[in-house]
């Protein structure tokens, strides 16, 4: 039997569903990843509610950071956990590696994120006890996270319960939690405070229970660091012991603090904590879920994308997918990011990259426009750390992190990360220093965004500033190189980690003139038609001094052409390096075991790329070359990446599409959508893979569905795979909600905006009134 199957939900419920069918102890971490809930304010993986060896439980707050030691970087701290029930049935602990199991379902609901457990466990000769476990976490109060558990038996039991709040938590060792205060009010209702160590941000944890059940003894325990409850009742054959946990979590950095220069903080969040706790008491599991639920059916409403296909997978992957792009992200506090594995693992210690702008903003641009401009705004306040950056390194303007965490944390990438088993010397992380293209994705996302959205209220206060300022890094960053008489970007890592401390990779290059370019544009057109703003800049960056510096150097920067085979050279150097029979790496299903016959220095020395580099700039910027040119380098480089970044087959997809290499579209398409959900059972331990989610949206919507934001136009072109009878999305475009339905050979565009809109529809330009539709037939 499979572990996980995806075609258990029938009637309202089918392809919403995805079910783990056998505990096994070796795989936790791929549901409790999988399975993750929040709201983008709380992240809560799914540990299973006993405890077991290997799980990795873990509670984020988004925007706590806090660093554990002084040799390690500031991550998101893994919160008091609520989520543990330890349960004992006549003295023995509830542990499916012990006794028989049977039955067993575990499924969540990707419609309102509850998972519901349940199985019958026989601990002893002739007892079977049915447990159902339920928990989700709500949508529509973000503080709140609730469980449910029923337990029935064939013969008469003894039932402990012990739950709290237990703040014997770590990152996988690092303890980030000082000064813990705790008490228990009127019987029923625990409070915790604690505090992180160096940031100061103090967390504040209620929890509650309610039990149906009547005779029952109460015992609390204050364990080290931990407030915990135990709960006996002799519970009667063939009689249901019902019990809700309920859980307040907030801290002082949530965003109602921003501007509060209060002394109290402490005592209003004790206030407001229990406040909140009490009224979820009163109201008890099933409403707070039928409230979260109303949320999500709200999301769902605007956003589900529909599939009619003969492989109903790809309908379930691709509602997962949405399902977490809607919980990775707090979409109105512009203070925090998204994380690589957004709130579900530790993996990448919340800290967000170009993830966010390259792979998972195009969602956000096209769909939740609001959501985006968030997004920009956490980077524009992460400009204090990119100004320091660059200074750091002797530039001008802004140089982006490579990793950014709490807004002026600056940069945060490791310098290294674990150490060689033999001379036990830290393996070296150089992404931080050497990633340089960062820069320029932030830039082309900012711009993108203005393009699909027309936000000038956002370019003015936010989004000129960036552009103009990462430019004036980018003029500051490139070297002239006098034998050539050229300015080169040199000692850099693109896209494709597997060449480090190489020169003149195209992407980077490319994108950094593009980033100039949008600079020297913006500052023409300030000049000419906007003085106030222009004046405002100018008092900030000294526009002058950036329009001289972009253009003493712009046009001279080397931009790699096609050499006369008509492939781009994706670096210096990449072009000579010795050829290595890909094959075996290829076809494993597993990703990075190239690692297992080469390190990093034998790596720089073959022609083999991890993930989507000169391809990445093929999508990005999609003008650069001409048709043919860009088939054969795609051909070409997709020959030599083995995809072992979760960031790399979305990307191939669509071009893949784009270019016609049907069926290695659909294959690159299946690989895409399964990077969390495949077959790899430890593929999603640290984490799921936001961009990879993101990637998922994009193959969907910009591969399948066609639809394209490029040179200020939005487009769409669709080609449905074989298996697909229909897609149904809806984008907006400069604020008008276009729905888009795709057959195999008909297309119709609905303008649901109230304006009329122009866009380009198979490379012609239609004008659609509000409310109407257009509907093109073509060869599918
Ligand atoms: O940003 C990516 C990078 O491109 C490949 N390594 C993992 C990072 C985080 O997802």
């Amino acid at each position: 039997m499979e572990n996980l199957v995806f075609n258990e939900g029938y009637n309202e419920e089918r392809n919403w569903i995805i079910t783990e069918k056998i505990f096994d102890n070796r795989y936790l971490g791929k549901c409790e990843a999988l399975f993750t809930q929040g709201n983008g304010y709380l992240g809560v993986r799914n540990s299973l509610d006993e405890k077991y060896v290997g799980e990795r439980r873990n509670t984020f707050v988004t925007g706590t950071f806090n660093k554990a030691s002084e040799e390690e970087v500031t991550e998101l701290p893994n919160f008091p956990d609520v989520t543990n029930i330890e349960i004992t049935i006549n003295g023995k602990r509830l542990n499916l590696n012990y006794g028989q199991v049977k039955d067993y379902n575990r499924s969540i609901n990707l419609k309102n994120g509850e998972v519901i457990r349940s199985f019958i466990w026989s601990s002893e000769n002739g007892l079977e006890t049915k447990f159902i476990f339920k928990r989700f976490v709500s949508l529509e109060n973000e503080h709140l996270i609730a469980s449910s558990v029923d337990i029935e038996s064939n013969k008469d039991i003894d039932l402990v319960i012990t739950t709290g709040i237990d703040g014997a938590v770590t990152n996988s060792g690092a303890q980030h939690f000082i000064n813990i205060e705790r008490r228990i009010h009127e019987n029923y209702f625990m409070q915790y405070l604690t505090e992180t160590s160096q940031s100061r941000v103090l967390g504040v944890i209620h929890s509650t229970y309610l039990c149906n059940y009547g005779d029952i003894d109460i015992l609390p325990i204050m364990g080290r660091r931990t407030l915990l409850n135990k709960i006996s009742a002799s519970v009667k054959q063939g009689s249901k012991f019902h019990f809700e946990k309920i859980s307040d979590i907030r801290s002082n950095r949530d965003k109602e603090f921003i501007d509060y220069n209060n002394d109290n903080i402490r005592d209003i969040l004790k206030e407001k904590g229990l406040t909140s706790i009490k009224e979820a008491y009163k109201k008890g599991y099933d409403v707070l879920l039928n409230e979260s639920s109303e949320k999500w059916n709200e999301f769902w409403k605007n956003s589900d994308i529909e599939i009619e296909s003969e492989v109903e997978f790809d309908q379930l992957a691709t509602r997962f997918a949405l399902y977490h792009l809607n919980i990775m992200v707090k979409h109105d506090d512009n203070r925090v990011g998204i994380g690589a594995k957004a709130l579900s693992g530790e993996g990448y210690k919340g800290h967000s990259f170009w993830d966010t702008e390259i792979f998972i903003l195009p969602y956000f641009i096209l769909s939740n426009p609001n959501t985006a401009r968030t997004l920009l705004e956490y980077r524009y306040k992460c400009l204090y750390g990119a100004r320091k950056k660059a200074k750091e390194y002797g530039y001008e303007g802004a140089m982006y992190p490579w990793e950014c965490a709490w807004i002026d944390d600056g940069e945060v990438t490791p310098l290294s990360g674990g150490a060689d088993v033999i001379t036990g010397e830290e393996l070296p992380i150089l992404t931080g220093i050497l990633e340089h293209h960062i820069t320029a994705d932030i830039a082309y996302a900012v711009w993108q965004y203005y393009q699909a959205t027309n936000d000038l209220d956002f370019m003015k206060k936010y989004g000129y500033e960036v552009i103009i300022d990462t430019a004036k890094f980018w003029a500051s960053r490139v070297e002239f190189n006098s034998e050539k008489d050229r300015y080169e970007i040199t000692n850099v890592i693109g896209p494709d980690e597997y060449k480090e401390h190489v020169d003149n990779n195209a992407y980077t290059n490319y994108m950094a003139v593009n980033n100039m370019r949008l600079a020297l544009n913006i500052i023409e057109k300030l000049a000419a038609d906007d003085k106030d703003t222009y004046k405002k800049l100018d008092n900030k960056l000294n526009l002058d001094n950036v329009k001289s510096n972009i253009n003493k150097c712009v046009e001279k920067v080397y931009l790699p052409l096609p050499n006369k085979d008509e492939i781009i050279p994706q670096n210096d150097t990449y072009l000579s390096l010795k050829e290595l029979d890909l094959n075996k790496y290829k076809n494993s299903t597993e990703v990075l075991t190239i690692y297992n016959d080469f390190n990093m220095e034998k790596l720089n020395e073959y022609m083999v790329s991890k993930q989507s580099d000169l391809v990445m700039l093929l999508f990005v910027l999609e003008d650069l070359f001409d048709i043919n040119t860009k088939k054969k380098n795609f051909v070409f480089y997709e020959d030599k990446t083995l995809h072992d970044s979760s960031l790399s087959k979305a990307t191939h997809m669509i071009l893949a599409n784009d270019y016609g290499f049907y069926d290695l579209a659909d294959n690159l398409f299946d690989g895409a959508l399964t990077i969390d959900l495949g077959k790899n059972m430890n593929s999603s331990n640290e984490g799921i893979h936001s961009a990879s989610i993101g990637g998922i949206w994009q193959s969907v919507v910009m591969g399948y569905g066609g639809l394209r934001l490029a040179h200020g136009e939005l487009r769409i072109s669709p080609r449905l795979p074989k298996k697909w009878n229909k897609l149904s999305y809806s984008t907006i475009w400069q604020g008008n909600e276009i729905k888009v339905m795709v057959t195999k050979n008909k297309l119709e565009v609905t303008n649901k905006g109230t304006e009329k809109i122009k866009i380009n529809i198979f490379d012609e330009f239609v004008e659609i009134e509000s409310n109407l539709t257009i509907t093109r037939e073509f060869k599918g």
